[in-house]
């Protein structure tokens, strides 16, 4: 049977803004409170799922949360009508009021952790929603990502959905971002990579010194269990803290594998060999040949790879075996990144190709075209079970960009967000979208 590495890339949300909500993000701190263009950051996003559609990927679309989200002020004490919810917390606590408006969701890298049917126990799909708990504004993200995961892949004999794992820090979570599968094929068994910035109850783990590491072995080795994952399967990695403590706040910042091939940097891991030997061999053991692209410091410096976001590209498999990079714009602006890509594409090695994307909306917070994507392995009878409303066409493509030119603004600021107005437009759009992509009632404002 035919399988899929399918990408469902998050729809930005209508009040995508610059909070600087994010510290040990470079990007986010560095971008506070400039003001940000909605409409663009959402049209970049529909234009790369668009190009990787006409490449003859099979791509899917994620959407947005409800924001403001009014529920997570009211629980910190807020109250009245929601206009008032609203106003209140301009007036008193603007930084809650700017973190329950993040448009966060947009980066679904972050939303869950999904391990293929192919490497499962019980052969089925299995998705586990990240709790996100290092930062406020991301935390209240997986309610409604789980509702919105549960309408994409509603099918029980085929899809499993586990909630979020408990919200405290020991069990930090940030989903996909810390996880890579490799495999000969999408349909076989496969080697489930997790990689963890420290642990939370081992003291021999090094954790860094400036920036958080917000995931933990113990949520990683939490997720493997609850999906059926065999030891066989499975190798846990640990960052280098000293990167993290550079601004990789995820290790999709620094690394990212498909099929059988890992291309990361030099000073991504610690006990990088021994990391790399059990994958190998974890691997052979499945059939499948590990083939490791590391990029060395000399050529690509940590800074550098957090400043373009090189690593933060998505890998993909073409047709003849060799593979393709699709980069942000931010790689062709660093000559020493460009350089590298030129030299690495007429190797002759596996990456044969580089395509380059605007996503500068998104990027000025840290997010890349990897962020922007949730990888989701499937089947030829498991894609047919996945919800057709999510599965991006031509006229889902023309109908998406004209519900952004309808219901986006183009320029979004502190004072923007407390408009109560924005509530009411934001309700309005997301009512509409979840009937253009056939949801049904996925917001706290359509159910409650
Ligand atoms: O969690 N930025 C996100 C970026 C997530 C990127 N995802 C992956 N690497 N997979 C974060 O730090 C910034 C929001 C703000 O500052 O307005 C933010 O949440």
């Amino acid at each position: 049977m035919k399988s899929y590495e399918v990408n469902f890339d998050g729809l930005v949300g209508p009040t995508h803004n610059y909070g600087g909500l994010s510290f040990g993000n470079v990007a986010s701190q560095s971008n506070s409170q400039q003001s940000s263009n909605p409409k663009e950051a959402a049209l970049q996003g529909l234009a790369k799922m668009k190009a990787l559609m006409d490449m003859g990927f099979v791509q899917g679309v994620l959407a947005p949360q409800e924001r403001p989200d009014v529920g997570a002020l009211r629980s910190l004490g807020f109250g009245g009508t929601d206009a008032q919810v609203i106003e209140q917390a301009a007036k008193e606590a603007m930084p809650l009021l700017v973190a329950s408006c993040s448009a966060s969701s947009m980066w679904v890298a972050n939303a869950a952790t999904v391990s293929p049917s192919a490497d499962t126990a019980d052969g089925r799909v299995h998705f586990t929603a990240a709790n996100l708990n290092c930062k406020y504004h991301r935390s209240i993200e997986h309610p409604t990502t789980s509702r919105v995961l549960g309408a994409m892949f509603a099918d029980q004999k085929h899809f499993a959905h586990h909630a979020a794992l408990p919200a405290v820090a020991q069990f930090g979570d940030e989903g996909a971002a810390n996880h890579t599968r490799f495999c000969r094929d999408y349909g076989e068994a496969g080697v489930e990579f997790f990689v963890f910035g420290r642990s939370a109850f081992d003291p021999r783990y090094p954790a860094p010194q400036k920036y958080p590491a917000r995931q933990t072995l113990e949520a990683s080795q939490a997720v493997a269990r609850l999906h059926g994952l065999s030891d066989g399967g499975v190798v846990y990695a640990q960052q280098n803290p000293a990167v993290i403590d550079q601004g990789v706040f995820h290790n999709d910042v620094i690394a990212v594998g498909n099929g059988e091939a890992l291309f990361y940097h030099e000073d991504a891991f610690l006990d990088t060999e021994q990391m790399l030997a059990e994958l190998s061999a974890k691997l052979a053991k499945r059939g499948g040949q590990f083939k490791a692209i590391c990029v060395p410091r000399a050529q690509v410096s940590v800074e550098d790879a957090v400043r373009s976001y090189l690593f933060n590209s998505q890998l993909l498999s073409q047709a003849d075996g060799s593979m393709l990079l699709i980069v942000p714009q931010e790689c062709q602006n660093n000559e020493r990144v460009w350089q590298y890509l030129q030299t690495l594409i007429s190797s002759g090695g596996l990456i044969r190709e580089v395509k380059v994307f605007d996503l500068k909306q998104s990027m000025q917070n840290g997010g890349g075209p990897a962020c922007l994507r949730l990888r989701v392995a499937l089947n030829e009878t498991e894609l047919a079970a996945v919800n057709p409303g999510v599965i991006m066409t031509a006229p889902l493509y023309g109908t998406l960009t004209q519900w952004v030119e309808k219901h986006y603004r183009d320029r979004m600021t502190e004072n923007d967000l407390a408009d109560p107005q924005l509530l009411l437009e934001c309700r309005a759009a997301l009512d509409e979208l979840t009937q253009i992509l056939k949801l049904g009632a996925v917001y706290p404002f359509q159910i409650n």
